[in-house]
């Protein structure tokens, strides 16, 4: 299609592992107007329609300047006529009146509370929304039987809900090395997620850990995890055994996306480094004396000397490594596009085992994860880049 004059015409590829995304970009306007879209979508239920926003706005990512008019989508890919529209009405009057709307909707504001309890997923914030639950104070008014990492989710809301910075995410890496080296010498910790992509803060921290003999690895997990529970490091974990190798599917057709390592989610109890002491009621004398409401308010809500951050921790064979690198590095979109890209373009399957390749019935090995790109005939994207 020719461009109309002035338009600004840009050549972006259609999967999101062909393209370099970085962190910074031009479309923040947008992608956040889009990103409430898909977030609905994902309420709903609707998965495609979400996915469909978050292309949409992954697009919008790439892109080497602002959008201005129209004419500079011309020939851009995954911009459905939803998402022009919205696209069309922000660069017209400054925002959407649709995303505006939903912004201010209870179901919306409701579900997005619901959901960032640790633990409750679309389907429970959905049943509880409509049983008039808006908040995580009301979930714990409420009564209702939660489970162990439901009340760990409502225990930590505020913290867990504070962004984890870089600094803390390396106070952790001092932490799980520590603990690592201790019950296997020699093993090796690697910071994954979206920290290795050069985010300046997190929701968690994802360590992958390894050990350069194949074997050594084997029943890493729950020894590291005593070691830091005997410290009362952790306030919380959930341990799944490696299930990878008695599981009958195998990589070639994996049933979901959940990978079979041996993996902890958790919550850390992370020191906090200047944390100043806790204050006697003495020493403010220019406070009320009484103990009303409002003062017992202030003192629970002072932050005590730790906080509670969450931790995704991954044993992976060496053999396994370069996979479980380029598959828990991210973005979501990113490993999506890659699982794709290899699937419909290559006839291969890939996990954060593995690479089959389905034309000549092997599996594909790689030491690094530029061989993979190198396997898929991708261009090496470094993590940096990977923000999709
Ligand atoms: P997340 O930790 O959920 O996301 P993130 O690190 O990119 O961003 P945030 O700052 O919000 O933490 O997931 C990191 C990667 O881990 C994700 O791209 C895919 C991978 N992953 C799996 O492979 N299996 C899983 O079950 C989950 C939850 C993630
Ligand atoms: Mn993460
Ligand atoms: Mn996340
Ligand atoms: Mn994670």
């Amino acid at each position: 299609m020719e461009p109309s004059s002035g338009a600004t015409v840009t050549t972006v590829k259609g999967y999101a592992c062909q393209r370099r995304t970085p962190l910074q970009h031009h479309n923040t306007l947008l992608t956040d107007a889009l990103l409430v879209l898909a977030e609905n979508a994902e309420f709903c239920e609707n998965e495609g329609r979400s996915v469909a926003f978050r292309r949409a706005g992954s697009v919008l990512k790439a892109l080497p300047q602002a959008v201005r008019k129209m004419e500079d989508l011309q020939g851009l890919p995954c911009l459905g006529g939803h998402s022009q529209r919205v696209i069309k009405e922000i660069l017209e009057d400054g925002k959407s009146r649709e995303v505006e709307m939903m912004l201010q909707s209870k179901q919306y504001q409701a579900m997005k509370a619901l959901t960032s309890i640790f633990g409750v997923g679309v389907k429970t914030a959905e049943r509880w929304f409509r049983e008039g639950l808006q908040r995580h104070t009301d979930v714990v008014n409420s009564g209702y039987k939660l489970n162990h990492t439901q009340q760990a989710g409502v225990q930590y809301y505020d913290d867990l809900n504070t962004p984890v910075t870089k600094a803390e995410a390396d106070a952790i890496g001092q932490i799980v090395e520590e603990a690592v080296q201790a019950v296997l010498p020699g093993a090796e910790i690697t910071l994954t997620g979206g920290f290795r992509r050069d985010k300046l803060t997190g929701h968690d921290v994802d360590f992958l850990i390894t050990h350069p003999e194949e074997g050594k690895e084997e029943g890493l997990m729950p020894k590291v995890v005593s070691w830091l529970e005997a410290r009362g490091l952790l306030l919380y974990q959930k341990t799944n055994t490696n299930s990878y190798l008695e599981s009958t599917d195998g990589p070639a057709r994996p049933s979901h996306n959940m990978d079979r390592f041996e993996r902890c989610f958790s919550i850390f109890r992370l020191e906090r480094p200047h944390a100043r002491p806790e204050q006697h009621p003495q020493a403010t004398c220019e406070e009320q004396p009484q103990d009303d409401d409002s003062a017992r308010e202030r003192r629970a809500s002072q932050s005590p000397g730790w906080k509670a951050v969450r931790v995704d921790l991954v044993v992976t064979p060496v053999s396994q490594f370069a996979f479980a690198l380029l598959g828990w590095t991210g973005s979501q979109l990113f490993e999506r596009d890659l699982r794709r890209w290899a699937g419909q373009e290559k006839h291969m399957s890939l996990s954060s085992h593995a690479l089959y390749d389905s034309k000549q019935n092997r599996y594909l090995r790689a030491s690094s994860e530029e061989e993979i790109f190198a396997h898929l005939g991708l261009e090496f994207i470094p993590p940096a880049e990977r923000n999709a």
